[in-house]
């Protein structure tokens, strides 16, 4: 809702912006103010305004700049369509006092019209809302209990049923309904998730925000009225009841290949929580089916067994079967005897995707190529270790670092866990496994399968500081740095998954946009993500520097991801800035159903503090979408080593596939012209979705 508004804002920013850029603000006969005496009695909120034609009433931001309200008793509101636009008085006026306000604003040669703006505290609606007050609260519901409620009809639903004892005392109302609430998490609080049942019964099935294995706590309060419906009270709350849903598993996910070679295979899968275990016990059964017939199967409450028995040689069809007291459900069928997780990989070759398949008819990478990825560090994985080179730990604080040191050549992450709530990330190794992941027999593929990463550890427990991701970016791109060797293995791309909104403007000749003005000059790319605070791009460093790509994410559906930041229009540039162009990041809200989940799928780890095993797992975000940018920006180069940042940037931006037609990130999409007098269209998610097969073919075909 929020992003619909914003977007609205900015869209009529953009056609005033266009039509009158050098208009000047007509001055005429004093505005009119006006007010609807029908409501005179009633405090008066705000005030609505209508600017004159040629008047730019909001910044790119959404602030109304056309009038200083400063001096006034008022904040900016927002656009109403039509040519309205609210502002918001900081407590309530009389009606006196409002017109006096509206008064000296209609002074503005900007304001057409002013009109006071009431708050309708009469009855003006079909549905009469009683008032609270008057009737005296009954006794609190007791005896409140939330038990699983799974149902056979929908195995994989997690479901609570809360029942409860009515209250005992009534104090003179009438039992209208019951008000519940949940506890939430996030905001570490109880949150109201049904106002009013509107029922006397004592009992509700309950499914939404519920995860199997996850307890969940409700507080039940009951809902009184008077005769007349005119009154109505709310009890206390009752105790708290807790419940743990369950479910049927999610399906296991093969790490291996279904083309077994030895007479005794280990086959793993990816490792399952308790939700994905639906929050009971699970036993996996994993059977190996040849064209004869002939079978294996194993059995294990882990997450790999070993067959035995088998023809070396013969080509076996392997299945994993989840089951808890639930049910049962089978992993899907792997064949491709290469990266049997690809099928997750929407990213790749999916509608919305970066049409992987034929950049790879030209080039899966150069191991010349290096890609320094700025981040958490790295660690171990089969699906990774032979494509990373020497890297180097920049976090200048050892209690942000958690190695015991400041800068050492180690970037091993050792984890960024803040407590049980707060697990590692191993944010460094996901990004690192979307660019480069090996093209072999398990798990997935990176974008750039061939090319090389180059680990810089710059975020730690706690962040990151703009100083050491500077000095990184630099040891990246073959700086000298004094104590330290230069890198061995100068980056042609420098991956930032990074956005803070803790330094909103990169100054020019700050230290990372000094970093980055060199790396243009010695032809490295800098790929940055926008950031995930559903806001202005412009305020997520290090995006907002000058000479970087910024990547916004889509999702599967081709749309902009919810928590992607986005482009604003600039009127001085006359054209929409912060996002360059967008790369699959993930969106798990219109992913139910779609492979992954619509998530990102690479490389992790599964410690939740320290390092454990090597596993994959899906995650959303920038900076998911910035690594996919990256590693095809990796693959150009693999092309041609010798291709300018600009060139770089010009091909992208000329060859990118469509957003979805329904998305505000086509619909909004506008063609400027630039100073260099060339066309540019781009948007609130910039030119498009990068593809990657349109890019090399370009690339290939440049005339040196
Ligand atoms: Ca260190
Ligand atoms: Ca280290
Ligand atoms: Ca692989």
């Amino acid at each position: 809702m929020n992003r619909v508004s914003k977007y609205t804002a900015i869209a009529v920013v953009l056609l005033l912006a266009i039509s009158y850029l050098s208009a000047v603000i007509i001055s005429s006969g004093r505005a009119q103010v006006l007010s609807e005496s029908k409501y005179s009695a009633e405090p008066v909120v705000g005030l609505v305004i209508k600017y004159r034609d040629g008047v730019v009433p909001m910044d790119i931001f959404g602030n109304q700049t056309a009038l200083d309200l400063s001096t006034t008793k008022l904040v900016p509101g927002s656009d109403l369509g039509l040519g309205m636009y609210s502002a918001k008085f900081v407590s309530r006026q009389t009606e006196e006092e409002a017109l006096q306000i509206a008064t000296q604003i209609a002074k503005s040669p900007s304001v057409e019209k002013v009109f006071l703006d009431h708050f309708l505290t009469k009855a003006s609606f079909a549905q009469v809302t009683p008032k609270l007050g008057v009737l005296k609260a009954s006794s609190a519901p007791t005896k409140v209990t939330a038990q699983d409620d799974w149902l056979p009809a929908t195995p994989d639903t997690p479901r609570i049923e809360l029942s409860w004892k009515a209250p005992t005392k009534l104090n003179g109302g009438l039992l209208w309904g019951y008000r519940i609430s949940k506890y939430d998490s996030l905001l570490e609080k109880y949150v109201v998730i049904v106002s009013n049942t509107k029922s006397k019964a004592t009992r509700l099935a309950l499914t939404s925000t519920l995860i199997a294995g996850e307890a969940a706590s409700f507080k039940v309060a009951a809902i009184t009225k008077t005769a007349n419906s005119k009154y109505m009270a709310i009890s206390k709350d009752s105790t708290v009841a807790k419940g743990t849903p369950t479910a049927r598993p999610h399906a296991p996910v093969l790490q291996s290949s279904g083309n077994i070679t030895s007479a005794t295979p280990i086959v793993s899968w990816v490792s399952q929580g308790s939700a994905e275990k639906g929050g009971l016990s699970v036993s996996y059964s994993v059977s190996a089916m040849a064209a004869d017939k002939s079978e294996a199967t194993c059995f294990t409450s882990g997450f790999s067994c070993t067959l035995s028995g088998l023809d070396a040689g013969k080509r076996y069809q392997v299945v994993v079967t989840a089951t808890n007291s639930r049910g049962s459900v089978s992993s899907v069928p792997v064949t491709e005897t290469l990266d049997p997780m690809s099928n997750l990989q929407w990213y790749l070759d999916g509608d919305y995707g970066i049409n992987a398949s034929k950049a790879w008819k030209i080039t899966k990478g150069s191991p010349s190529i290096v890609v320094a990825v700025l981040d958490t560090g790295i660690t171990a994985h089969p699906d990774l270790d032979a494509n990373v080179v020497t890297g180097y730990d920049f976090i200048s604080d050892p209690t942000n670092a958690r190695d015991g040191n400041g800068r050492d050549a180690n970037p091993t992450d050792p984890g960024d866990y803040v407590n049980s709530k707060t697990p590692s990330s191993w944010h460094g190794t996901h990004v690192s496994g979307i660019i480069a992941a090996e093209s072999n027999d398990i798990g997935i593929t990176g974008v750039a399968p061939n090319v090389k990463i180059s680990p810089v550890r710059v975020l730690g427990v706690n962040g990151g500081s703009e100083s050491d991701i500077s000095a990184g970016i630099n040891w990246a791109i073959g700086v000298k740095i004094s104590g330290i060797a230069t890198n061995p293995n100068p980056a042609k791309v420098v991956n930032l998954s990074i956005g803070s909104t803790y330094i909103s403007t990169c100054y020019s000749n700050s230290a990372t946009q000094l970093a980055i003005d060199e790396s243009k000059k010695r032809n490295v790319t800098l790929v940055t993500a926008a950031g995930n605070d559903n806001q202005f791009a412009t305020n997520s460093y290090p995006g907002n520097c000058f000479g970087n790509i910024t990547i916004g994410a889509t999702g599967i559906t081709g749309d902009r991801s919810y928590y992607s930041n986005y482009g604003g229009y600039s009127r001085t540039q006359a054209i929409y800035i912060g996002v360059d162009i967008a790369a699959p990041g993930g969106d798990d809200r219109v992913g139910a159903g779609k492979p992954a989940g619509g998530l990102i799928w690479s490389t992790l780890n599964d410690g939740k503090t320290k390092v454990g095993r090597a596993t994959y797992g899906g995650e959303e975000g920038t900076s998911m979408a910035s690594p996919i940018a990256a590693g095809v920006v990796a693959l150009m180069y693999s092309v041609r080593p010798s291709i300018t940042y600009n060139q770089v940037w010009e091909i992208l931006s000329s060859t990118t596939r469509s957003f979805n037609p329904a998305s505000d990130c086509e619909s909004q999409l506008l063609d400027t012209e630039l100073n260099d007098g060339s066309t540019l269209t781009t948007g609130p998610c910039g030119v498009g979705i990068i593809d990657a097969g349109a890019a090399l073919l370009a690339v290939q075909k440049l005339n040196k």
